[in-house]
């Protein structure tokens, strides 16, 4: 694990060797293309599998980073772990430490409101937010109060998500790849329609509204694209942003991909990723 030293500036915590608090890297030690994944061990099988001359690796606060070379080019694989709120660390942090235009990928696993099989890939055209709304449960709450919010999509960057379906599609021709908005929930469970039977949840009808709500076209739900997205945009510096999942749940009729194919999938869409991130100019 990397040691963070003492952090002066309570605002934007850097320590004295200039690394950002939770990353644990400073200036210059994270490269402005950028694949990032939830599980650190999907980020260490893509960087055994796929990176050239791969330094060792830094990790601090449930962050992972692997810089290497893909094809001769400067990359970085950094699991961040899950939820929108890591997302949130790595744009904010990343953005801090590289100087420059950035290309970010996030490669991940997800559920399809499609009648897609499991083992399909999704690549989001957009993304759309699902809050959790606490005061739906207040005793004071207003009486137009929803017990979820549902945000407006955000785009991602056109000529990335364009080359990645690109790449998806002359990986995988024995399966299909949809494109479609992806749903970023603030949990796995409740937002996400999940029936817990031990919780007040009041989410029985959250599946129907998404469907509803955006003309089927919801295509997958996770925990991060919405941020990557919405981040991507706001960054006053240029960030192009884009995703891709594996569909690894069905949750219209709750099938679940086998361990098996996910790893294989998890390999071949990696490599997928890497040859779209090259291929982007950072620049224009
Ligand atoms: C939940 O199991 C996690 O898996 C998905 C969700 O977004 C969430 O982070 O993504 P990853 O496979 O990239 O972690």
């Amino acid at each position: 694990h990397t040691k963070v030293g003492n952090a002066t500036n309570a605002n934007f915590p850097v320590d004295d060797r200039g690394a950002v608090y939770h990353l644990g890297v400073a200036k210059g030690e994270l490269s402005p293309r950028i694949l990032t994944v939830g599980d650190s061990e999907r980020a260490a099988k893509l960087r055994n599998e796929l990176l050239e001359d791969a330094e060792k690796p830094v990790s601090h606060r449930g962050f992972v980073i692997h810089n290497g070379k893909y094809k001769g080019v400067k990359v970085s694989i950094v699991s961040i772990g899950m939820g929108p709120s890591m997302m949130d660390f790595l744009v904010r942090e990343g953005r801090y430490v590289v100087e420059g235009p950035m290309a970010i990928i996030r490669y991940g696993t997800c559920g399809s409101l499609k009648d897609v099989k499991v083992g399909s890939l999704a690549v989001a055209s957009q993304a759309v937010l699902i809050r959790r709304n606490p005061d739906f449960w207040h005793q004071d709450k207003h009486s137009d109060c929803k017990n979820y919010d549902i945000s407006l999509p955000v785009d991602g960057d056109k000529e990335l998500v364009q080359t990645l379906t690109n790449e998806f599609r002359s990986t995988f021709t024995d399966r299909e790849t949809v494109v479609g908005i992806n749903a970023t929930a603030d949990s796995f469970y409740s937002s996400q329609g999940r029936i817990d039977p031990e919780f007040d949840d009041d989410n029985h009808n959250l599946i129907n509204t998404l469907i509803e709500k955006f003309d089927n076209k919801v295509t997958t739900l996770e925990m991060e694209t919405f941020q990557l997205y919405h981040l991507s945009k706001r960054s006053k510096q240029p960030i192009k942003a884009a995703a891709a999942t594996i569909i690894l749940a069905n949750r219209l009729s709750n099938a679940f991909l086998d361990n098996e194919t996910k790893s294989r999938l998890e390999i071949e869409g990696g490599r997928a990723c890497l040859d779209a991130l090259i291929k982007i100019d950072l620049n224009n």
